[in-house]
């Protein structure tokens, strides 16, 4: 086993805007890099699966206009389209453990979004039947929460509170939502991955990091920019995979770029803690 920690690209190419988009990758590679793993963004590259991306195709891939939002379903496809891609949680998480890494970070995953569409993420049904640990700030505030935690539930998910009783609302630290079990350091989280190996269970472990407290957002300001950013979608007919990109980019005007800067200082600091968690369970799996 390498000790490298994977990073999915679809938060850079489709979930933020550009330049920061690109500093935000920089930033969580750096953050990794400092605890010790080496950090592993994973793309597709003119049709082709890349783990590890170098750094002038991330360059690229921040500032290209015509990426494809990869999840699972779209990987068979863009071998053929020759396209580039960001992946999702979804399609980084099966890449990730294809080569070989265990311990993935990104910000928020997908759920089940509101309203009266089943319009499911496949970041779900991913992390039911693959095998990774997801370090990540709970799932989109946009999205369902408790729709989408008894969905986790039901999928025999493992989902960890990292120094959290609570699962977070992404930017927001509070949903009122339990986790399933508090762990407050990554020894924990190393030894309930090798509990889970050892059981030869195949199912998704979901690590919850609350975002820093100095960048949170409070939940009524979160709430008052969702409900407005909402209105707007429905307004302008926006459904499908345009969804979760336009709710985000209205929540940041809505919140004067609080909302932003939330993501970043939660993206940094769920990739030191995933950096943490893979120096914790390679130490335990590489006999020394
Ligand atoms: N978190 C963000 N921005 C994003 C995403 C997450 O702050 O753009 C991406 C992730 O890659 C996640 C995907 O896997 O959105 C889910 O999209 P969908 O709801 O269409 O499945
Ligand atoms: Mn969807």
């Amino acid at each position: 086993m390498e000790n490298q920690v994977a990073l999915e690209t679809t938060v850079m190419t489709h979930g933020l805007p550009s330049p920061i988009n690109l500093q935000a990758m920089r930033d969580m590679m750096s953050a990794i890099r400092a605890v010790g793993p080496d950090p592993c963004p994973i793309a597709i590259i003119r049709g082709r699966p890349v783990v590890k991306v170098p750094e002038d195709e991330l360059e690229r891939l921040a500032q290209a206009s015509d990426v494809r939002k990869c999840s699972l379903r779209d990987l068979p496809i863009i071998g053929n389209t020759l396209e580039d891609g960001g992946t999702t949680v979804s399609s980084t998480l099966f890449l990730a453990l294809r080569a070989g890494i265990q311990v993935f970070a990104t910000g928020g995953i997908g759920g089940v979004h509101r309203g009266k569409k089943a319009d499911v993420s496949a970041d779900l049904p991913a992390l039911a039947t693959l095998p990774g640990t997801v370090v990540c700030s709970g799932a989109k505030s946009i999205l369902d929460l408790p729709k989408t935690v008894e969905r986790l539930e039901t999928d025999g998910v493992t989902v960890l509170g990292y120094q959290t009783d609570e699962f977070p609302a992404f930017t927001c630290r509070e949903s009122g939502l339990p986790v399933d079990h508090r762990v407050d350091n990554p020894q924990a989280v190393a030894e309930i991955i090798q509990a889970r190996d050892a059981l030869g269970l195949r199912t998704g472990i979901l690590v919850c990091v609350p975002c820093p407290s100095a960048s949170a957002l409070t939940p009524s300001e979160l709430e008052t920019g969702l409900a407005l950013a909402r209105e707007n979608a429905e307004r302008s007919q926006i459904s499908g995979k345009a969804l979760t990109p336009f709710l985000l980019n209205e929540l940041a005007r809505n919140t004067r770029g609080k909302s932003l800067a939330a993501n970043l200082a939660l993206l940094k600091n769920n990739a030191r803690i995933a950096a943490e968690i893979q120096s914790a369970f390679f130490k335990g799996s590489v006999p020394s």
